[in-house]
């Protein structure tokens, strides 16, 4: 069953992670709340994205969180990953799904109002829509959307949306209201001192935006 939930979306980088690394900061964003995980690490070949990925399963086995792959379908396939994401340069939506069952997460980004009306819900399962604010873990982001945009993009789009791009503690009631069905962070939790209490109070920041 394709079940998933993108209240939290971790999305590890290998550099922002380098301290205790991605395998351990998953494990304790998990353990304080985060709801996915997707490995992102652009300049690692499919064997490493692999390997790593193996890491990751063990680490998440048991906990019911999908992971994701970033990019990489390959990978994906081989390590029977929850999932995959695409960006609009990677390998089209399209394309991606042609080659992963339908069982398997298929989420893409989109940046604007006319990408996000172009996602065929048949194929896709959610959007990734940002950045929301500028941010130094993606140099070469497109402009800032604010949360107005995010709004405009997230109604356009017919798949849930999680929103992702400089997001952190104090976010949760903008981007919920916008639409989005969560948030998706790096630096709010990749590379803080404590990644656990940084997810919990993400966590608890978005439950408490529910009610
Ligand atoms: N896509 C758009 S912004 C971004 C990605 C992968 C990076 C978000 O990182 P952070 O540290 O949560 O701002
Ligand atoms: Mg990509």
């Amino acid at each position: 069953m394709k079940s998933f939930d993108l209240s939290l979306y971790l999305v590890l980088d290998p550099d922002l992670c380098r301290e205790i690394g991605m395998v351990e900061t998953a494990r304790l964003a998990v353990a304080g709340g985060t709801t996915m995980v997707q490995l992102r690490d652009k300049s690692a070949d499919t064997a490493t994205m692999i390997e790593t990925g193996r890491a990751l399963q063990l680490a998440l086995a048991g906990t019911g969180i999908p992971l994701i792959i970033n990019d990489d379908v390959e990978a994906a396939i081989v390590l029977g990953a929850e999932g995959v994401h695409v960006g609009q340069s990677d390998l089209a939506a399209a394309a991606a799904r042609r080659r992963i069952p339908d069982t398997m997460i298929l989420g893409v980004s989109v940046e604007t109002e006319e990408l996000a009306r172009q996602v065929d819900a048949g194929l896709v399962d959610y959007v990734g829509i940002g950045p929301v604010f500028a941010t130094g873990t993606k140099p070469d982001h497109k402009t800032p959307i604010g949360f107005d945009g995010l709004a405009r993009i997230v109604a356009a789009a017919p798949v849930p949306a999680v929103a992702i791009g400089g997001l952190k503690q104090g976010h949760a009631v903008p981007v919920l209201a916008a639409g989005a069905h969560g948030l998706a962070v790096v630096s709010a939790i990749c590379g803080q001192p404590d990644p656990e209490t940084a997810a919990r109070s993400l966590a608890r920041e978005i439950e408490e935006a529910r009610r």
